[in-house]
């Protein structure tokens, strides 16, 4: 069997806003626009990887929160109605999505034989969480590749963000194992926000972009400098100022999924590609591939 590989890793925001404010047929709610810039990064890397071949997206997502353990999506197919708790005026998505359960229980052994705390899902009920489902919809609207889902342990919460950066580094380490592993072709996917302080009251029209701006000038400086390490390849200082860009700009990274994307890919040393930065009710969001295509055998 030929080896798998990563062929590219991403960092791929969930806001629901953009799911919204794109009109699916699979969305309740109805929008009039907004978060353009957004959803035009979100274009610009489905472009950038239109004629990249790959089997299967591995996601993680923070807002399937397990607090004991790391649970895999265990079953071949879910459908359901996902409806965002905070933004149900904005999010109620009826999902249909396939998953590769062969991938999922490679990832989840591997993590187990390293003395990871782990679980497949098989509950037929289970609605699977909006984070997973808003990154699955931009960064592939078709939904024609199976996912694997990987939730979030929240040993941040538990713990602190340095535990959980070891957990995630080698959580990262055994997802890349095990698809190498696999023979097949990868996508991986961090679903989150950088700078995650919220507004706490919504405009009358979510959708006004008159009233979208980062929260405040910190946050702003803290998104910039992390941005700058993706774009000069600097991931190592990514990993080394994770403490106290998750303490200081409340990030979205508190839930382990950009840890483990970069150790999915090594700790890479090469400029990711920015394709958009936009702020959502204040939170900072940027979409960044980092192509692993371009890298092969060096
Ligand atoms: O989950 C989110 C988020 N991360 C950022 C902004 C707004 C809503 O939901
Ligand atoms: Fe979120």
């Amino acid at each position: 069997m030929a080896k798998g590989e990563i062929v590219a890793g991403c960092l791929a925001p969930h806001p629901p806003h953009l799911v919204y404010a794109e009109n699916p047929s699979q969305n309740e709610p109805v929008a009039e626009g907004g978060w353009e810039q957004l959803r035009w990064g979100y274009e610009r890397l489905r472009e950038s990887l239109k004629d990249v071949d790959y089997d299967a997206i591995v996601v993680l997502s923070p807002h399937w929160q397990t607090y004991i353990g790391t649970h895999f999506l265990g079953l071949e197919n879910f459908q359901s109605l996902s409806v965002d708790p905070i933004f149900p005026n904005l999010f109620r998505y009826h999902y249909d999505m396939n998953v590769d359960v062969e991938l999922a229980k490679q990832i989840h052994d591997k993590a187990q034989d390293a003395g990871l705390a782990v679980k497949m899902m098989t509950n037929p009920d289970f609605r699977v969480d909006y984070g997973t489902i808003t990154t699955g919809h931009m960064f592939r609207p078709e939904w024609d590749k199976p996912l694997v889902v990987i939730s979030s342990n929240r040993s941040r919460a538990y713990y602190s963000v340095e535990v959980m950066q070891e957990m995630m580094m080698e959580l990262g380490r055994v997802t890349r194992e095990a698809i190498l592993e696999s023979g097949k072709k990868v996508v991986v996917l961090a679903s989150n926000s950088l700078s995650h302080r919220h507004f706490t009251t919504e405009s009358k029209i979510p959708e006004d972009m008159s009233k979208e701006h980062i929260t405040s000038h910190a946050m702003h400086l803290w998104d910039m400098r992390m941005i700058d390490y993706m774009k000069s390849g600097q991931c190592q200082r990514l990993i080394d100022e994770m403490p106290e860009f998750t303490e200081q700009a409340i990030a979205e990274t508190d839930g382990g999924a950009f840890t483990w994307l970069l150790s999915t890919l090594e700790v890479p040393d090469y400029p990711a590609i920015l394709h958009g930065y936009g702020t959502i009710i204040g939170t900072g969001n940027a979409i960044v591939e980092w192509p692993v295509y371009q890298h092969k055998g060096e």
